[in-house]
């Protein structure tokens, strides 16, 4: 069978989420669907996309304390107002990639997921698997689902990835953002900073990876490197890659290395 790739789109690069906008940035997610296309019709691969929230899902949820769980009946309206959110930028995502010729098609998280104290626990796959036999590229995302032991929570896109890599045996991630990669320190910081090529649990420790600067309810670049090294270490690399610098994603896609941050055991 042929490898199975799974990528997400983040969010800091399909929205304004440096802006903390509501809107998508239109022109980082056509010529992102354009690259996934070219490089569909050069090589040979089966491809999941996972996309991030930016403000569609992290405003609403913070505004609500859905990251909390469910303390008060206030914050039913905020779970119904951040799925409806989700579910329109995921339709945006949808579009675009069928713009682009791709065969891409929905699945949403909150109907179908289940957390247990943030760990997802229950996600069904047997769809997913049998529209990657078929060729078609499944689009699933970050969004807010029941949680039984709080009630509600946020499942990441980066808890997702990895979880969709086990249960689906992907044998590549590939994790866009804002950024080239994962440096030493945060390169928004102001600073200077030096993009780090590989990361193991070796020389993690010595990296200050920390959140997003837009509103973000999920823990940022630092969550998304414990959840990679954790996948690493159970045989599964990634990689982190710029979405905002033309052509890299492409690269990626076509099995190029070396063009961001490699996490391995
Ligand atoms: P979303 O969660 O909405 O999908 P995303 O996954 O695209 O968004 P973020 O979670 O916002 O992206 O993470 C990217 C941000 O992480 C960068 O914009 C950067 O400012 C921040 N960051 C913090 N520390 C680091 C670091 N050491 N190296 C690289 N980026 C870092
Ligand atoms: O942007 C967050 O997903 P992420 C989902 O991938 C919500 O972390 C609803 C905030």
């Amino acid at each position: 069978m042929d490898e199975l790739v799974i990528l997400k789109l983040g969010g800091s690069v399909i929205t304004k989420k440096s802006d903390n906008k509501r809107e998508v940035d239109r022109v980082n997610l056509r010529r992102l669907c354009q690259e996934i296309a070219e490089a569909i019709d050069e090589k040979r691969f089966r491809l999941l996309v996972v996309h991030g929230a930016g403000p569609f899902g992290h405003v609403p949820a913070q505004e609500y304390g859905l990251d909390k769980g469910l303390r008060s009946g206030k914050q039913l309206k905020g779970f119904s107002l951040t799925r409806q959110s989700m579910e329109e930028l995921n339709s945006y995502v949808v579009d675009a990639l069928l713009e682009a010729g791709i065969n891409a098609i929905s699945y949403q998280p909150s109907a179908v997921g289940v957390l247990s104290g943030g760990k997802l626990i229950y996600f069904p796959t047997k769809v997913l698997a049998y529209l990657l036999e078929m060729d078609m590229v499944p689009v699933s995302y970050g969004d807010v689902l029941v949680d039984e032991k709080t009630g509600v929570g946020i499942l990441s896109g980066d808890h997702l990835v990895p979880y969709l890599a086990r249960k689906l045996h992907a044998s590549r991630v590939i994790i866009t953002t804002d950024v080239d990669g994962i440096f030493d320190v945060d390169p928004k910081g102001g600073g200077s900073s030096e993009l780090i090529k590989e990361i193991t649990q070796r020389n993690m420790a010595s990296l200050s990876v920390g959140k997003s600067r837009g509103t973000d309810v999920t823990g940022g670049m630092k969550r998304k490197l414990d959840e990679l090294l954790r996948l690493a270490g159970e045989g599964i690399n990634s990689e982190v890659i710029s979405g905002v610098k033309p052509g890299i994603l492409k690269r990626s896609l076509l099995g190029e290395k070396n063009l961001g941050t490699l996490i391995r055991e």
